[in-house]
């Protein structure tokens, strides 16, 4: 039996892997842990079956003279990735040669690929998909409070918190087995739930007297301004917090002056009365009016906006308002998505950063990391391109000739699919790293077959900040490796002298080293103190350092130690709704799958349960449209169009459409999205867009032309 974690989201839920019998090499048993007390949800359940899918990769692949990929050795991939890098770097320079990574890889391997991109390919394009998913979090809470830790305290907090206010989590579907922790919230009839859907999450607030405030997509900062108006207007505001913690209180009163409720309500389509209502439960649970506790929360919902950062910036500002950061049992949090969506962008995968979750600009961050590194810190590139504009970029005049892929399913996952399918088909060398032939690894020239969560060793950081080991319970099959050992065949045929250890407990003893003194400094943590059953929560700086389970106690990463009050305006979604595109397309997830579905799609009881992708459109929308549930609509927005199922649903607000993301080729709903970036974050618009619907004639979804 082998203690490890879900290979899937943040919540890490706690496994026991036990050897199994016949074709399933393991079974998954829940084990108990405080954020998931010993529960799973379904992909947790199945997760074992990915490691035997019948289309596994299991050799590397090479795309032959006639164009198709065939098996071949790890030396002879290797052999022709290396030559044809060195071929574009000579011709084009350092940046021909860009790299992809993914929140889902350890933390070793994602320490290692931003390694191999600065050390070993000396270049500035590397950028991961954590840019799609926290960034805009991210970027917030640096710029507030000079820290970017998802939840800056232990998921179990929010159990004895008298309110929480959900922005744009659908958390009972996200991550079911959190759901525990709102209990008491619910209870208390203090669950607050702002999503344009009647979702599983919302529902929670009918169990009890919560409120769910259906607001119009796009429409969450001018609904935070109107709930941090109530609470200063109606003397709600914890003052003395303010004036000792907040750099800038007149700031936020300023600011939020002339958002009255009823002037939201136009904006946001929820009754005045009702923001007041949630404002003033908000504040009731606050410490300084003596509640039990209060907590803001937000997920991709408020954050995959071109306006994300300033609506996440709203919700601090709100939760500084009622003093809660930093308070235990109260605060502002970011639900983090992917296994390893925190740690992935701590150590070096992100276009700006160097390990520790230091800035790859400031001249002392370099000197620290080019040391550990052996190299000269002149050597080490500047920032480079964020994800969208990394791609945009690919193929062009200027831009990178050659794209490294490890842990995304871009051409199912990025926005604009359209543009990113023409800018991948114009690079020379396409090289993708991935457990399953995705639909992105179907287009590369190399494809290089790794191994995935129980047949590996390493750690991964959870939504709270938590360093948690996972564990190899069994071999990979046929010639799998590590893509710890694709950096270090990649760097030795480079001539690249540094070291790229391919054991991932050295990685690790690496990682340590680079990332003390950072704002993320893991020094104190080793895998012993891991596998004595040690709650670590970074930072560490000492191997006698307990862990920082809270921050901000006394005071913020800010230079002063007080939070900055960032002053945030409401605008409208970039692609606003027009006559010929009336409504709101919205995208996101459902229960059964994972991200791009490379995975899950590939687990018989969790295809079969939601086999295709579907669009969830309210009653007199339908009936407008002579479309009955079960019909075919086709979707077109100012990028691209599909057509799919229609699921004739109440539970979605009257202007807006639902479609889940999960799906590759024709059911991609982000052939349709908006890539419109946020100017700080730059995080591309997947959640809100104009749409116009059709209704199609026709029996089956494949029947359909294109
Ligand atoms: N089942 C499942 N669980 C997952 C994942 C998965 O793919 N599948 N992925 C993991 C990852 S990487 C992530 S990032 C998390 C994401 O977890 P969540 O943030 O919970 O997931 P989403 O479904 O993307 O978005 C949440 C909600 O935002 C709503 N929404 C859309 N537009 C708006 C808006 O303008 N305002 C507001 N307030 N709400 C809006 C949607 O209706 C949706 O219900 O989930 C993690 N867990
Ligand atoms: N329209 C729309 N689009 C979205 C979103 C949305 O809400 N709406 N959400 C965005 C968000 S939040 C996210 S996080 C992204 C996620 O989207 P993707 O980046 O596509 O994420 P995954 O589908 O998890 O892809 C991970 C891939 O890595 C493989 N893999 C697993 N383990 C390893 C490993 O150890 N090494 C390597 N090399 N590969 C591995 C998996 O098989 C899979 O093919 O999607 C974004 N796209
Ligand atoms: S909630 Fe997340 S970590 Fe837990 S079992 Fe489900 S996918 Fe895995
Ligand atoms: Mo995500």
């Amino acid at each position: 039996m082998t203690a490890t974690h879900c290979p899937y989201c943040a919540l890490q839920c706690a496994t026991s892997l036990v050897r199994g019998s016949g074709a399933a090499p393991v079974t998954v048993q829940p084990r108990e842990f405080p954020t998931n007390r010993g529960g799973l949800c379904r992909k947790g359940w199945t997760a074992a079956e990915v490691l035997t899918v019948p289309d596994r990769l299991t050799a590397p692949l090479v795309r032959d003279a006639a164009g198709e990929l065939v098996e071949t050795t790890w030396e002879h991939a290797l052999d022709v990735v290396a030559e044809r890098i060195t071929a574009l770097q000579t011709a084009y320079g350092q940046d021909a040669v860009a790299v992809f990574g993914g929140g889902g890889l350890t933390n070793e391997k994602a320490y290692a690929l931003g390694k191999f991109a600065r050390v070993a390919l000396r270049t500035a394009n590397v950028d991961y998909n954590g840019r799609f998913c926290m960034s805009s979090a991210a970027a917030a809470t640096n710029r507030s409070f000079g820290v970017d830790r998802g939840l800056p305290f232990p998921l179990t907090d929010l159990g004895g918190a008298g309110a929480i206010l959900l922005v744009g989590s659908n958390l009972a579907e996200t991550m079911p087995p959190a759901v525990a922790h709102l209990a008491g919230a619910r209870d208390a009839g203090g669950l607050l739930v702002v999503d344009p859907r009647r979702t599983a999450t919302a529902q929670l607030t009918e169990e009890a007297a919560g409120i769910h405030l259906q607001a119009t997509p796009g429409s969450d900062l001018a609904l935070v301004l109107a709930l941090t108006h109530v609470v200063l207007q109606e003397g709600l505001a914890d003052t003395a917090y303010l004036r000792e913690r907040t750099d800038d209180p007149d700031a936020l009163y300023r600011s939020t002056a002339a958002w009255w409720p009823e002037r939201a309500e136009r904006v946001t389509g929820v009754p005045a009365g009702v923001i007041r209502q949630a404002a003033r439960v908000l504040a009731g649970a606050a410490p300084v009016h003596g509640g039990a506790g209060a907590f803001v929360l937000t997920g991709r919902g408020a954050e995959q906006h071109s306006k994300g950062t300033d609506t996440v910036t709203a919700c601090i500002n709100l939760a500084l308002a009622l003093g809660l950061p930093g308070r235990v049992g109260s605060g502002y949090g970011c639900i983090t998505g992917q296994g390893n969506g925190q740690g992935g962008r701590e150590h070096g995968q992100k276009a700006d950063q160097l390990p520790g979750y230091r800035s790859i600009g400031v001249p002392a961050a370099r000197a620290h990391v080019a040391r550990v590194w052996g190299v000269e810190p002149e050597s080490l590139p500047g920032p480079g391109k964020s994800a969208v504009e990394l791609i945009n970029a690919l193929g062009t005049p200027d831009g990178p000739r050659a794209l490294l892929v490890h842990g995304s399913n871009l051409l199912v996952s990025a926005p604009r699919l359209a543009s990113v399918r023409e800018r991948l088909a114009s690079l020379d060398l396409l090289v993708v790293a991935d457990v399953v032939p995705s639909e992105t690894a179907l287009l590369a020239d190399v494809v290089f077959p790794v191994t995935q969560w129980a047949e590996e060793d390493g750690t991964m950081t959870s939504l709270e900040g938590r360093v948690l080991r996972r564990r190899a319970a069994i071999t990979p099959p046929g010639n799998v490796r590590s893509d710890l050992a694709i950096f270090a065949g990649l760097a030795s045929r480079l001539g690249c002298s540094a070291s790229f250890p391919t054991d991932p407990a050295e990685v690790f003893e690496e990682l340590r080293l680079a990332s003390a003194g950072g704002i993320a400094d893991y020094s104190g943590i080793s895998w012993s103190r891991l596998d004595a059953g040690e709650a670590l929560f970074w930072p560490v700086p000492a191997e006698d350092h307990p862990g920082t389970p809270r921050l901000f106690a006394d005071r913020f990463g800010t230079p002063d130690g007080r939070a900055r009050v960032i002053t945030v305006e409401h605008r409208a979604v970039a692609d606003d709704l027009r006559s010929d595109a009336p409504l709101y397309l919205v995208t996101g997830r459902l229960l059964q799958h994972y991200q791009s579905g490379a995975q899950t799609r590939r687990v018989v009881e969790l295809a079969e349960a939601e086999p295709e992708v579907f669009a969830e459109i309210h009653p007199r929308v339908a009936a407008a449209l002579g479309l009955r549930d079960g019909g075919l609509v086709r979707l077109r927005t100012a990028r691209g169009s599909m057509v799919c199922a229609a699921r004739v649903t109440g539970d979605v607000r009257p202007d807006t459409v639902f479609v889940p993301f999960h799906y590759g080729g024709a059911a991609a709903v982000n052939e349709l999205t908006n890539d419109v970036l946020d100017p700080v974050s730059r995080m591309p618009e997947f959640k809100a867009c104009a749409v116009e619907l059709v209704a199609v004639a026709g029996a089956g979804f494949a029947e359909v032309p294109a």
